[in-house]
C-alpha cells in the first residue's frame, strides 16, 4: 500500500521513481512524459503588488490560510473585485535536509531543556499557494465568506419547483470546465482522458492541490457530457459513465501516483458549486473541504442506489447545508420549506 503521508512529488533533483515522479505533464493518455510544463508563474509577475485588501473574509491559524476580498491594483484587471486565497503549503520530507542546512535560525527563548526559534528558510522552501478569482462576482465573494450554515431537506419536488429554476437563473459560470474539456486551459495538467462523448471524462488535479505531495491529493473527473447538472439528473442510463469514471479514474491515479483505490475517497457534491457533473478524488486521511457527510456522496453508493432504483436521485429527499445568505435558502424559506 502506498504511503501517501509524506510522499513528495516535486523532488528537486528531478529523479522519477514510483510516485515521486515529477508531475510536469500528461499527454492525455495517463502517461507521465517529461515535456516541460508551461510555467504559468512567469506570466504572473508581481500582479499582487498593488492588491488592496477590502475585507478579510475568513482566516484560520490552524489551517494556515486566509481568504481576502480586495481589488487588483495593477495589470489588466486593475480595480476589479478579486478573491485572494493564501495558504501555507505542507512540509515536504524530501526537502527537510536542505531546510535544516540553509535556514537561518534565531533563538526566541530558552528554558531548561526547551527552546523555540524563528526559522527563516530560503524562498524556494517557503512558498505560499495563492489562488486568485478575478473578476470575482458577488456570489464568489459570498462563497468564501464565513457564514452560519443551515441544513436543508430538499425533496424531489422542492428540487423541481424551487432549486432547479434557481440554478437555471443564477449559478456560477462553467466556462472553466468547458475550457478544460476543449483543451483551452490546463491541457498540460490532464492526467487521463477518455474522449468518448457519452461515457468519457477528463481527470486532472483540482486547483486546490498544488501537487507537491500526496498527503492532500485531490483530482477531479469532469465528464464530456454537458447536460448533466448534478446528482439530481442521474438515472440508471448514466451507470456506464459513472462506472467508467470510477474504474478508469482509480486506475489512472494508481498508475500516475501509486495511490490504490482503497486509499481514495471518490465522491460527488450535492449541492455542487458548478453544475456540470464532476467527481472528486481525494486521498483518505486528508480532510478535504466538502468531504463531510452533509455534502459528499460516495460514487460507489451513488452507483448502487441507481442500480436499485433508477429514480433514486430524482425522488429522494437530499440533505445539504446552505449558507445563511444563500438566495436558495431564502427561496426555500419563502416556500415554507425551511
Ligand atoms: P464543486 O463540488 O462544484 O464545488 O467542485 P466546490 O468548489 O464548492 O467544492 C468543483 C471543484 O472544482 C472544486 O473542488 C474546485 O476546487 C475545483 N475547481 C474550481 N475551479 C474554478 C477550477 C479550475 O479552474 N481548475 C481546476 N483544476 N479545478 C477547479
Amino acid at each position: 500500500m502506498a504511503d501517501t503521508k509524506k510522499r513528495s512529488l516535486d523532488s528537486d533533483n528531478g529523479t522519477e521513481s514510483g510516485p515521486e515522479k515529477k508531475l510536469a505533464t500528461g499527454d492525455g493518455d495517463g502517461k507521465n512524459t517529461k515535456k516541460p510544463v508551461a510555467d504559468p508563474g512567469s506570466e504572473a509577475g508581481s500582479m499582487l503588488a498593488g492588491f488592496q485588501t477590502e475585507k478579510i473574509m475568513r482566516e484560520s491559524s490552524r489551517e494556515k490560510n486566509i481568504f481576502i476580498h480586495g481589488k487588483m491594483g495593477s495589470g489588466p484587471n486593475e480595480g476589479q473585485d478579486a478573491v485572494l486565497i493564501l495558504e501555507k503549503t505542507p512540509f515536504r520530507e524530501d526537502s527537510l535536509a536542505e531546510l535544516f542546512k540553509t535556514s537561518e535560525l534565531k533563538l526566541q527563548m530558552r528554558n531548561d531543556i526547551y527552546s523555540t526559534y524563528h526559522m527563516h528558510p530560503p524562498a524556494h522552501l517557503n512558498d505560499i499557494k495563492a489562488t486568485v478569482v478575478c473578476p470575482a462576482t458577488e456570489k464568489h465573494i459570498k462563497k468564501y465568506q464565513s457564514q452560519e450554515l443551515f441544513l436543508i431537506q430538499e425533496s424531489g419536488e422542492d428540487y423541481r419547483n424551487i432549486t432547479l429554476p434557481y440554478i437555471q437563473e443564477q449559478s456560477f459560470s462553467v466556462q472553466w470546465v468547458y475550457n478544460i474539456l476543449e483543451k483551452k486551459a490546463e491541457a498540460d495538467r490532464i492526467v487521463f482522458e477518455d474522449p468518448d462523448p457519452q461515457n468519457g471524462f477528463v481527470l486532472l488535479p483540482d486547483f486546490k492541490w498544488d501537487q507537491k505531495q500526496l498527503d492532500d491529493l485531490y483530482l477531479i473527473a469532469i465528464c464530456h457530457q454537458r447536460e448533466i447538472k448534478s446528482l439530481r439528473d442521474l438515472t440508471r442510463e448514466h451507470l456506464p459513465l459513472l462506472q467508467n469514471i470510477q474504474q478508469q479514474g482509480q486506475e489512472a491515479i494508481m498508475k500516475r501516483y501509486s495511490v490504490p483505490s482503497c486509499r481514495l475517497r471518490v465522491y460527488l457534491h450535492y449541492q455542487p458549486s458548478y453544475y456540470h457533473l464532476h467527481v472528486h478524488f481525494t486521498v483518505l486521511g486528508y480532510e478535504a473541504p466538502g468531504c463531510g457527510v452533509e455534502r459528499a456522496h460516495l460514487l460507489s453508493d451513488v452507483i448502487q442506489n441507481l442500480q436499485t432504483d433508477t429514480q433514486h436521485y430524482r425522488t429522494r429527499t437530499l440533505t445539504y447545508p446552505l449558507r445563511a445568505d444563500d438566495a436558495l435558502l431564502h427561496k426555500l424559506r419563502e416556500a415554507g420549506r425551511f
